[in-house]
């Protein structure tokens, strides 16, 4: 009896795996807001700056706003916009911050808003998680991490678990 509930222990993790993956997928809340699957990139040695994406959802009935954010694995981190203009990519520093509307989110996603880590003290390792505090009007201080995916690695994927 006791091999066989076991094994029956053993079937049930299986048949739970596939619908485990986008359970995997880390948030992190404080307050209205959701910050879902965060991660950025790898890099290569030399390279000072790295993107960090995500979603962020505000669930409460007031806007909020993404003004700044901190990481021990680089010297300052930046609210960025980036956008097409006249056939060329632009990153734009968000001074006023990101405003996050309520009852709503804001994706950060390569091509788009992003934060920056700018002056990185060493390379993004692949797999490994970057510490990022980020700085929210109302909400105040969230602790997140990044996930550091492969080069190749798109928003899309995030969304499904990740590393
Ligand atoms: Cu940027």
């Amino acid at each position: 009896m006791r091999i066989r509930s076991i094994a029956i222990a053993v079937t049930a993790a299986l048949a739970l795996a596939p619908l485990a993956a986008p359970v995997a997928a880390r948030a992190f809340r404080k307050g209205d807001l959701t910050i879902s699957a965060p991660w950025t990139r790898q890099t290569a040695a030399g390279q000072s700056v790295g993107g960090g994406f995500m979603i962020i959802a505000n669930s409460g009935v007031q806007a909020d706003q993404l003004v700044d954010g901190t990481s021990p694995a680089a010297e300052r981190v930046e609210i960025h916009s980036m956008s097409l203009e006249g056939g060329v990519m632009r990153m734009r520093h968000l001074n006023g911050g990101l405003a996050i509307p309520p009852r709503g989110s804001v994706a950060l996603a390569p091509g788009g808003y992003h934060i920056m880590l700018i002056g990185l003290k060493r390379p993004l390792a692949l797999g490994a998680r970057v510490p990022v505090t980020l700085h929210f009007r109302r909400a105040g201080r969230v602790e997140i991490s990044l996930a550091v995916e492969s080069v190749a690695f798109q928003a899309s994927e995030a969304q499904h678990g990740g590393h």
